[in-house]
């Protein structure tokens, strides 16, 4: 038995990572300087993976940004706008495909101003991947091969690696194609593996890992071709192929994987630990298995005890590697930098480094004999044990709460054809009724006053007194310029999901416990640990504030269960659903105190509920029933005449309409304004009832847009839908944008509502 990861946190323990690429973005330093800290990172990680037990290391885990990026430049795949002029597909080249150039930050660089190559969800992860690109006619040619390089780097510092490759029929799967079916390029990309795996062979590695999380989906007939094609020929190109699968089972897919002419197979038994029995069947004693039985996603401890009795018989029958479910990517790097976890929760958890030295502990016991390490798995048991028994995780009242739920707290009293008119008499809003999605720009002010907070150099009531500054201001401002629904703007909130968490009891919250959501930019999970309550109320003192000010309706802000749910570590000792449905009835409980406080309008977000979709299409429906279940749960304790909005990030959703119409939400923004408000026609032939926020104002990028613009989309949008049905705001929050760029879109905006009433 030997141990394996699969890829480690590129990140860093402090985000070293993030602060190079960001001193090198500002010019602070140069491109030797920012290598440089790349490579120290790299080295640590081995040293580290090494001293833990790991037997095989990867390299090419590490990415300056993103690894299906580096896959796209490392085949030739740039698309025509990202090529200099010389020809070179440099690190500038590179950037420029990660995030975008506005033409003057790039001086002497010869990239006029560009937008960023499409970013999306990997997988149902919180990590994003650049979207490959194929365009008619585009040729593929292999670039500087990273893969090559690092895997040297590796042995010249004394370190046997298998390098991790993006398998092709993932990288195709996850192309998009500009007037071509990437799939169409599969003999041209597969003659460049082949190459690539030939020049590893050449450099001395004899196992490469290849990365191919494809098979835990539905695969049409074009993708299992492309498979047998793909591995027919690279199984003959040199290394030793360890195939992995992650995410989930493989399911229909299994007994094609298994004859697929490889040397390994990876599977994800976390995700779908009743594969195994059906795997072992499936693999020929030949294939060298590889099982994933620490979880990758999530970080808890593993239950060492049972998951030794599950493997032992089989490691007498075979070779086998242990290994996390998937790449480490996915969780914070070492829980040993928590300093303000309380014990017991500490206890508990177990980070990339922890989950390695799990692995390295079962390895031990299986090969030495669980003598060898009975005191180590008699401490991992107590952990596993105290978690299970923890008054911490258990809350009666909750559960009995949740046990009294009934299915009248899931619907409204009335339809939402009746409870728009008792809003529209309660509100008095004009016809295309003005909004905005709900933050305004974290300003570097905003930032620094919450770090300095947070460092105890400015008290509560300082901190207080600027927050109430900031948004009385910002409640002025609306008022100024005329928008008809107005937000508190918030300030006081970090990340929303940490927010919420942070005042919820259930969870707790880390200190260096990041994770790459994409490029630089990280997120700190909250960690869901037990039964969910509200202590107390968490927003209505922001709302009943900024309410004070203005005659105008001031929106409730919360965020949605499901959103919740999904940007968290959640717990493994209960189903989702249940987690989600504790959640919902705290969010509910600040729904019913923020009407009672007399809000008329209350936006619960469900930025992630798209996202959270299962892999595999069968199990939508158990999720949505379940997802959309929470939303209502957590909406409907309101009487007829208060309005709820939610917010969905991201655009394709009409594959779940019916699933967006069940919640039942009397307004839903969304974004739209890339889209040209195609999705609308989805929204049209569904017959969508409620009120609908077509986003016109595209948030994610720099770009001002004018009156005329948005007049236009909204035209657009009148194709599809009633007036009566229309709102007009932007695309999502704005918490990211400028004051400079949100004060003449918002104006913009107000006057292209106006055009449309005098129309
Ligand atoms: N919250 C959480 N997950 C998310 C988002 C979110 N996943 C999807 C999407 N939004 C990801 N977007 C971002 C945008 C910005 C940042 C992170 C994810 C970001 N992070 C700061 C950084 O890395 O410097 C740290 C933020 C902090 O201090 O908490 O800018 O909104 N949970
Ligand atoms: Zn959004």
């Amino acid at each position: 038995v030997s141990v394996a990861t699969l890829g480690f946190p590129r990140i860093g323990p402090r985000r070293e990572l993030k602060h190079a690429l960001e001193a090198f973005w500002s010019g602070k330093t140069n491109e030797s300087e920012l290598l440089e800290a790349a490579a120290g990172l790299r080295t640590a990680g081995w040293a580290r993976q090494k001293a833990l037990g790991t037997d095989w290391l990867p390299s090419n885990d590490f990415s300056l940004y993103d690894h299906v990026l580096d896959t796209s430049v490392m085949l030739g795949a740039i698309p025509e706008r990202y090529r200099s002029a010389d020809g070179e597909a440099g690190l500038a080249t590179y950037f420029a495909m990660a995030r975008g150039t506005t033409g003057d930050d790039h001086a002497g660089c010869s990239h006029g101003s560009v937008t960023a190559c499409e970013m999306t969800k990997w997988f149902d992860t919180n990590y994003h991947y650049l979207v490959p690109e194929l365009a008619e006619g585009q040729k593929l040619a292999l670039n500087r091969l990273k893969i090559v390089d690092e895997y040297r780097e590796a042995r010249a510092q004394g370190y046997e690696t298998r390098p991790v490759l993006l398998g092709p029929v993932t990288w195709l799967s996850l192309a998009k194609g500009r007037g071509v079916d990437p799939f169409d390029a599969l003999d041209e990309v597969l003659g460049l593996y082949a190459a690539i795996l030939g020049q590893l062979a050449h450099a001395g590695a004899e196992w490469v890992q290849i990365d191919e999380p494809v098979l835990v989906l539905d695969l049409d007939e074009k993708q299992r071709r492309a498979l047998t094609r793909a591995y027919a020929r690279l199984s003959r190109s040199g290394p030793k192929l360890m195939l992995t699968t992650y995410f989930g089972g493989l399911g229909d897919n299994l007994a094609f994987a298994a004859a697929l002419p490889v040397a390994g197979l990876h599977i994800d038994l976390v995700r779908a630990p009743e594969q195994l029995d059906a795997v072992l069947k499936a693999a020929p004693r030949s294939l060298l298995l590889s099982l994933g039985v620490v979880d990758g996603r999530n970080v808890w401890r593993a239950d060492l005890d049972a998951l030794l009795d599950r493997i032992a018989p089989i490691a007498a029958t075979r070779d086998l590697v242990l290994a996390p479910s998937c790449s480490l990517l996915h969780v914070p790097v070492d829980l040993a930098l928590e300093k303000k976890l309380d014990a017991e929760v500490t206890e508990w958890l177990a980070f990339a480094v922890q989950k390695v030295e799990e692995l390295a502990l079962l390895k031990r016991a299986l090969n030495d004999g669980r003598a060898s390490v009975s005191e180590e798995l008699a401490r991992a048991a107590q952990a596993v044990a105290n978690r299970k028994a923890s008054p911490r995780v258990h809350n009666p009242a909750v559960r009995s709460r949740v046990a009294d739920v009934t299915e009248a707290m899931y619907a409204r009293a009335t339809d939402i054809a009746a409870r728009g008119a008792a809003q529209a008499a309660v509100l008095g809003l004009p016809a295309y009724p003005t909004t905005t999605i709900g933050s305004f720009p974290q300003t570097g002010e905003v930032r620094n006053a919450r770090a300095r907070f947070n460092r105890g150099e400015l008290d509560a009531p300082a901190y207080d007194a600027f927050l109430r500054a900031e948004t009385e201001r910002t409640i002025r401002w609306q008022e100024e310029v005329g928008l008809d629904m107005l937000v508190h703007g918030e300030f006081e909130r970090n990340d929303m999901v940490q927010y919420f968490g942070e005042q919820l009891a259930g969870f707790a919250f880390t200190t260096n416990g990041w994770v790459q959501s994409y490029g630089s930019r990280c997120v700190r999970p909250p960690i869901l640990y037990g039964d969910v309550s509200r202590p107390q109320p968490m927003t209505v003192d922001w709302w009943r504030y900024a309410q004070s000010l203005t005659e105008k309706p001031v929106k409730g802000m919360l965020t949605g269960p499901v959103t919740i749910l999904n940007w968290s570590f959640v717990r493994d000792d209960q189903p989702r659903a249940d987690s989600c449905r504790q959640i919902a009835l705290a969010i509910r409980d600040e729904v019913t105190d923020l009407e009672a406080a007399g809000c008329k309008a209350i936006q619960i977000d469900e930025a992630a509920l798209r996202e959270g979709l299962p892999l595999r299409k069968r199990d939508w429906n158990a999720y949505l029933a379940w997802a959309v279940g929470a939303f209502r749960l957590s909406a409907a304790g309101v009487a007829d005449a208060t309005q709820i909005h939610t917010h969905m990030c991201y655009s394709e959703f009409n594959d779940i309409l019916p699933a967006i119409g069940a919640m039942d939400a009397d307004v839903i923004s969304i974004e739209t304004a890339r889209s040209q408000m195609e999705l609308l026609e989805g929204f049209a032939a569904y017959r969508y009832p409620g009120a609908i926020g077509p986003g016109v104002y595209d948030i994610h990028a720099p770009r001002v847009p004018g009156e005329s613009e948005m007049v236009a989309l909204m035209r657009l949008a009148q194709a599809h839908l009633r007036p009566d049905q229309l709102w007009v705001n932007p695309d999502c929050g704005l918490k990211t944008r400028k004051w400079e760029e949100v004060k003449p879109a918002i104006e913009a905006m107000v006057a292209a509502a106006r055009t449309l009433r005098a129309a």
